[in-house]
């Protein structure tokens, strides 16, 4: 893992690789956003018109992401195999804000949208870890000030974290895989474009159904998370298909 003359891998995941795992996406037809409105409960305004509904959201969310069932699946198992025995390095960037890539045993790991067990202080800045509910009772552990903790999430509008390294692997990688995402949210939807345009990588897509970006890539597979992700992972650590 790691020898950085060996091949460099950046993959993308989305909602779709947690669906097996009891976790809904956000544009299926029973997904998040058919339910909520984003305007409500995603974005800074929403915020601070209703915040008590905005930290219900996220609370309901993370009572759900630690109940009882809901685990890593093996597609997030594979791509921790992946990062384990690649030769080269591998960055996995995720749009998801639960933890079961790191559940799965992924340490390399960029959650570019935030991570939901996770407060910000808006006064101080300060990121603690907050693995129970949040309201505007609450105080900041750091700074003491009360009310002004929010879910470290980026909402429509916010500027992703860790661009720049997000951006820099995307320009020098030879493989990128996008896993369990439409292809509808910005920056994230544009990664297949840099690693093609910068770096000249092979493109594949993981998913259940085409992405919005579907066309964009050299290779697509179809099908559920937990079957075609350790396929294909398995047939890349037996060494096809070749990096070129
Ligand atoms: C920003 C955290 C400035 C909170 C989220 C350019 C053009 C148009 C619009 C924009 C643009 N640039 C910016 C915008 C605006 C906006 C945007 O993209 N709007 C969209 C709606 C048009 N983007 C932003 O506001 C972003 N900020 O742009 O800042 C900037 C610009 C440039 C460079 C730097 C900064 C911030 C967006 C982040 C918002 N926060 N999440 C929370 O979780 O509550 S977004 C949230 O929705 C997720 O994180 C994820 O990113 C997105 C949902 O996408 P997916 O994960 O793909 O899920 P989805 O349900 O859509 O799809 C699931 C897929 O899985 C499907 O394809 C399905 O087939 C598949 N699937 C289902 N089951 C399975 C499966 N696959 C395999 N196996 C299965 N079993």
């Amino acid at each position: 893992m790691g020898d950085r003359s060996a091949p460099s891998i950046v993959i993308l995941t989305g909602a779709g690789i947690s669906k097996e795992s009891g976790l809904d996406t956000f544009r299926d037809a029973d997904g998040i956003w058919a339910k909520v409105r984003i305007e409500d409960v995603a974005t800074p305004e929403a915020f601070a018109r209703d915040p008590d509904r905005v930290h219900e959201f996220y609370n309901a969310r993370r009572r759900q992401l630690r109940g009882d069932g809901i685990a890593p699946n093996a597609a997030h198992q594979a791509l921790a195999r992946l990062e384990q025995d690649w030769p080269g390095p591998v960055l996995l960037v995720t749009q998801n804000i639960d933890d079961l890539h790191e559940r799965g045993g992924s340490r390399n790991v960029i959650h570019m949208h935030g991570e939901l067990q996770k407060a910000r202080c808006q006064a101080c800045g300060a990121v603690h870890a907050w693995p129970g509910d949040m309201s505007r009772a609450d105080s900041c552990p750091a700074c003491a000030s009360m009310g002004m903790l929010r879910v470290h999430v980026v909402w429509f509008g916010e500027m992703p974290f860790e661009m720049d390294r997000i951006y820099q692997s995307l320009s020098n990688c030879n493989l990128f895989l996008s896993i369990g995402t439409s292809g509808n949210v910005y920056p994230a939807a544009g990664f297949v474009q840099e690693a093609r345009l910068q770096a000249g990588a092979r493109t594949v897509e993981l998913n259940l159904e085409p992405s919005e970006g579907a066309s964009l890539f050299a290779d697509q597979r179809y099908g559920p998370a937990t079957e075609i992700v350790p396929a294909y992972v398995d047939a890349l650590l037996a060494g096809a298909p070749k990096v070129t």
